[in-house]
């Protein structure tokens, strides 16, 4: 094990002020007074990249009436675990509802080549001493998260309770029963006591507005969506389809790092279009190794994830357990003294961030033969403006013949033709356009779920949450008895966003199993403690705004432009795990303090 309490000495000669510099010119290049707005929903004509490629177009069923307990939207992580948690309790009266054609969310969707999650797989995947399974290795591929997801589904009895390839569309309180009434695109009525709204994080993808992006007259479909039937292989790659294609990429974040080798080996000539160089840095993959799989004692898990989500989220532990790039970053960039306590010294501090970031400047220059590619593929921001990136095959992918990194020096693409790619003015033919530009993140709730939400009086949530969410600890609204919403705005935001889920859940299910213990028919937080819970996250947001701003565009901070719902989407400024804490205290209080609660039989 690993102590966190020593700085790591690295003898790098940093001229802190030319890097600033540099980072505000490279911010500046990228600043576009359109921000959010210059990408493209897949709607309208755009439609067709939102289809499900993994879905059975003729599947149909007859439309069920129906009155039950619990309603769940979304069979994502966050579904399944409260799913998965309200079955412990006994709650048999379930339904849930999903898009996709199985559970899954994220991973059901994003099947792309090389996919991958990049949070150790043993504090990851949730409930793993549950169900008696280990992951096979340290970076699980999507394909056995997926899969993981099913057998979740699968040992709490999920299955029966699941609709799939259903999209709720509105949600309506109705006073006279208290309870939801819910309606669908297959025309389900269901009338439900309590809805938990799971509709995911980053689940809604996004195409860039490019000028003449309509136009283009070869193949192109999304990430998250991705053509098997048109590249052939699967999600270890082998995509035989493309060995007599031309293909080009848009996107170098996590998405376009993990599939780019896969499309460099596979394609006839693959053209990379970079508009930002993202940070890469080790990945250090490696099979379970046996002995810790027997080392392992009950409750490991818990304790092994609590301890990540303490050390990357900048608090102190005496040990590192996960020991990888993640902590790695934070034991670099965050220094302590002797002691554990964090250096408060400004300039230590960005001293320690912009020798990392040199670091993995220096790592691109170990690998890429061609310096003027090298030059291109190295990042100038602070590394935490943008979603660190792991990969072993990434960089690499840049020495082989068929590859070219168009580098468009922070300008993004300038056009679409019918024939390819325009980058400063010359064309770049392509037969297959891929997209790896992204998801929405944290703007309209409801237009991201795709559903209208109508609470007490008529009043709708996107008029309620008009300027930002408006919560009491992230996941219940004034107005919107007995309906949850699992988020990380207002809420714990960790980088293992399956721990704050699952905290999420936990305290979810026990409000509803305490309701109905106790005979309480209506629940929402009183109008005082939600509207100090949002000053809490109001005031703690002020810490990240200079930071934010000083960013390089990207979804962290609205690209480069800030919204007015930016405080109001912001995290606990306490951390992730005082946001557990806070939780777990709130829990173990029997009157479940600033709810308002409204007995069955009590009139409304
Ligand atoms: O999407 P992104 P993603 N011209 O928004 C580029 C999670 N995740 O799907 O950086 C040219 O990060 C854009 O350029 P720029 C993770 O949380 C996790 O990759 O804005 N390029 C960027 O390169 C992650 O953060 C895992 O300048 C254009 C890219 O498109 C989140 O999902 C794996 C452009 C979009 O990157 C999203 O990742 C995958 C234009 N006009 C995803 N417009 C793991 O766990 C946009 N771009 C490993």
């Amino acid at each position: 094990m690993t102590s966190t309490s020593k700085p790591t000495p690295i003898d790098i000669d940093i001229d802190v002020a030319a890097l600033n510099r540099k980072y505000a010119e490279e911010r500046d290049k990228r600043k576009r007074s359109d921000a959010m707005g210059q990408y493209q929903a897949l709607e309208g004509k755009f439609a067709a990249f939102g289809h499900d490629p993994h879905a059975d177009p003729q599947f149909k069923r007859d439309a069920i009436i129906e009155d039950i307990d619990v309603l769940i939207i979304g069979g994502g992580f966050g579904g399944l675990l409260t799913g998965g948690r309200l079955r412990e309790k006994g709650v048999q009266s379930l339904r849930i509802i999903e898009k996709g054609a199985d559970f899954g969310g994220t991973w059901y969707w994003n099947r792309y080549p090389g996919a991958a999650c990049d949070v150790e797989s043993y504090i990851y995947l949730p409930m793993l001493e549950e169900l008696g399974y280990l992951p096979s290795q340290r970076y699980p591929k999507a394909a056995e998260i997926y899969a993981h997801c099913q057998k979740l589904a699968q040992r709490f009895e999920l299955y029966p309770a699941a609709f799939f390839q259903t999209q709720v569309q509105r949600v309506e309180w109705d006073e006279s029963r208290q309870r939801w009434r819910v309606g669908t695109d297959r025309e389900d009525m269901i009338s439900a006591r309590y809805v938990v709204s799971c509709t995911g994080l980053l689940s809604t993808p996004k195409l860039p507005g490019i000028p003449g992006i309509e136009t283009f007259a070869g193949h192109a479909f999304h990430t998250s969506r991705w053509d098997y039937a048109y590249t052939g292989g699967n999600g270890d790659g082998n995509l035989t389809g493309l060995a007599d294609k031309v293909v080009g990429i848009i996107g170098t974040g996590s998405t376009g790092i993990q599939t780019i080798p896969h499309l460099a080996s596979s394609a006839k000539h693959l053209y990379v279009f970079q508009r930002t160089p993202s940070s890469v840095d080790v990945r250090n993959n490696a099979p379970t190794d046996p002995e810790f799989s027997k080392s392992l004692k009950p409750g490991w898990q818990r304790e092994r994830r609590d301890n990540f989500t303490t050390i990357v989220g900048g608090g102190y532990a005496p040990v590192d357990m996960v020991q990888d790039s993640w902590t790695d970053i934070i034991r670099s960039v965050v220094p302590r003294l002797v002691d554990g306590t964090p250096m408060m010294d400004p300039d230590a501090v960005k001293l320690a961030e912009m020798t990392k970031m040199e670091l993995t400047r220096r790592r691109v220059d170990a690998i890429v033969k061609d310096k003027a590619v090298a030059e291109a593929l190295k990042p100038y921001f602070n590394y935490f403006c943008k979603r660190p990136c792991f990969h072993d095959e990434y960089l690499d992918a840049y020495n082989r013949p068929n590859v070219d990194l168009i580098d468009t020096k922070g300008n993004g693409v300038e056009r679409i033709t019918p024939r390819g790619v325009v980058v400063a003015g010359q064309e770049y033919p392509l037969d297959c356009l891929i997209f790896a530009t992204g998801f929405d993140f944290l703007t309209d709730y409801s237009r991201e779920a795709g559903m209208q939400v109508i609470g007490t009086g008529g009043q709708t949530l996107s008029k309620h949450w008009e300027e930002g969410p408006r919560t009491l600890y992230g996941f219940m609204t004034h107005g919107f008895p007995n309906f949850f919403t699992m988020s990380i705005a207002q809420a714990g935001a960790a980088v293992n966003y399956v721990h704050m889920a699952d905290e999420q859940a936990k305290t979810i299910v026990h409000v509803i199993t305490e309701c109905m213990k106790k005979g309480v028919a209506t629940i929402q937080p009183t109008e005082q403690a939600e509207n100090e819970w949002v000053e809490t996250i109001v005031s703690g947001a002020k810490g990240r705004r200079a930071f934010l701003e000083a960013c390089t565009p990207g979804y962290y901070n609205y690209e480069g432009k800030r919204e007015r719902a930016a405080a109001l989407n912001d995290f606990y400024a306490a951390g992730p795990m005082a946001y557990v804490q806070l939780l777990d205290d709130w829990r173990a209080n029997p009157d479940l303090p600033g709810l308002e609660k409204r007995f069955a039989g009590t009139d409304p």
